[in-house]
């Protein structure tokens, strides 16, 4: 069975979660140890990805050291095509569909397709879309950002990524947005497609990603929360019980 067939098993049964690490934020020995507490704390898949990445190099060890410590999988969420990984297991080949840069839309991936295929990492469609603040993402991917209540323009992106024959879609309001997509918005998402749901972007307790979860988010994604946090297994275990309620 592949990643995405797994994804889309598991999604049907329970709401899962997902940690995200960015390579930028600590040492590859620290990220390695955040990875063993996210699995023990019930997270189905470890996220490497960041906006301020500077180098294949910095990918690589990070990634090693996730794989040294925990038999999630990892799935690079990659800015570009020079922050792919050979030692991932899949990679987010997503298009960020609201960008003005054809980069990010397009041209990236015809950069980083060949080492999709011969490195062996299971490529995963997604369409990302990036709603208001959208954070440092949002700047740095020249987005034309959603407006955080134009419901119709999110389900329009949304129908839109599964009519490209996208297999999940992804709809966030930036790392470490002080408020994360409504509810209304999720709502009104998950009604109008059946492809994964995956929503991110300032969830930091369990009550908000509850909330997202009961919502409609098929997948939620924590990644600032992992950083700030020193009891990180209590935490993360609390997060992740209350999207699986
Ligand atoms: C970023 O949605 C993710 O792509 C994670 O956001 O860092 O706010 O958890 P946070």
């Amino acid at each position: 069975m592949t990643i995405t067939e797994d994804i889309i098993r598991m999604s049907k049964k329970k709401t899962l979660h997902f940690s995200l690490l960015d390579p930028d934020k600590q040492k590859p020995g620290v990220a390695g140890s955040m990875a063993k507490t996210a699995e023990e704390s019930g997270s189905s898949a470890i996220m490497v990805g960041g906006s301020t990445l500077v180098s294949q190099e910095q990918v690589d060890e990070t990634v090693k050291a996730i794989k040294e410590n925990s038999a999630l999988p990892v799935i690079l969420f990659p800015s570009g095509a020079k922050f792919l990984s050979k030692y991932a297991d899949a990679v987010f080949f997503m298009s960020l569909l609201n960008s003005r840069n054809l980069g990010y839309v397009i041209r990236e991936h015809v950069k980083g397709a060949p080492f999709v295929k011969h490195s062996g990492i299971e490529p995963i469609s997604m369409g990302y879309v990036i709603v208001e603040p959208g954070m440092t993402a949002g700047k740095k991917g020249e987005v034309d950002l959603v407006k955080h209540d134009d419901i119709e323009t999110a389900v329009g992106y949304a129908l839109a990524a599964q009519y490209l024959g996208m297999s999940c879609f992804y709809l966030e309001a930036g790392s470490g947005a002080p408020e994360p997509v409504s509810n209304e918005m999720i709502a009104a998402v998950k009604k109008n497609i059946n492809i994964p749901l995956i929503i991110g972007g300032g969830i930091r307790d369990a009550k908000t990603a509850r909330e997202k979860a009961k919502a409609g988010a098929d997948i939620v994604v924590t990644g600032t929360k992992l950083e700030e946090e020193k009891n990180l297994k209590k935490t993360l275990a609390e997060i992740i019980k209350a999207v699986e309620e």
